[in-house]
């Protein structure tokens, strides 16, 4: 019981533009929370340019690097952290393949996105990433630390 809290680990998940102007961002929300997760950063930004350079910073020698931050800068995005046991990796297993036409039917890809440009949603991938990504979009006061009631009969 005491042992979970130390081990509770931390992911960074972001509904880009596609995602919250198609109207699925409760369906999404609603799929890390089922699970079990616990949402404890949320908030609607539109990043610049330059911020979504910096998220994608890793990809900058990719032939659709300059496409994919147009993209993520061109509307609102849902950034979030959510937190759980395991919950970077199968947060990534519950988004699914990058592209939707690989992605298995149940993922969040696999039902609702179609091609890899608008793949409406982004998940760290890594506890690495997950840091970083965490520190780049929230100050450190924006995540709240809290009990949730279901947490005792989950874990
Ligand atoms: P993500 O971080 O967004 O979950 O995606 P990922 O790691 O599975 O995939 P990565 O290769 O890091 O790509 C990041 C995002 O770039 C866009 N992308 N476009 N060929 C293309 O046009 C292409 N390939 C990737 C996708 O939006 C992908 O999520």
């Amino acid at each position: 019981q005491e042992a979970h809290a130390a081990a509770m680990e931390r992911t960074f998940i972001a509904i880009k533009p596609d995602g919250v102007q198609r109207g699925l961002i409760s369906e999404i929300v609603s799929r890390f929370e089922r699970k079990g997760f616990k949402l404890v950063a949320i908030k609607i930004v539109v990043p610049s340019k330059g911020f979504a350079e910096k998220h994608y910073h890793d990809l900058k020698e990719r032939p659709f690097f300059n496409g994919l931050c147009d993209f993520l800068s061109s509307g609102p995005v849902i950034a979030m952290v959510w937190e759980g046991e395991g919950v970077i990796k199968y947060g990534r297993k519950l988004i699914g393949a990058t592209d939707p036409q690989k992605s298995e039917p149940g993922t969040i890809r696999g039902d609702l996105a179609v091609v890899v440009g608008r793949n409406i949603i982004h998940g760290s991938d890594g506890p690495e990433t997950a840091k970083d990504e965490i520190n780049l979009w929230f100050k450190p006061e924006e995540l709240v630390s809290y009990t949730s009631n279901s947490e005792k009969w989950l874990y």
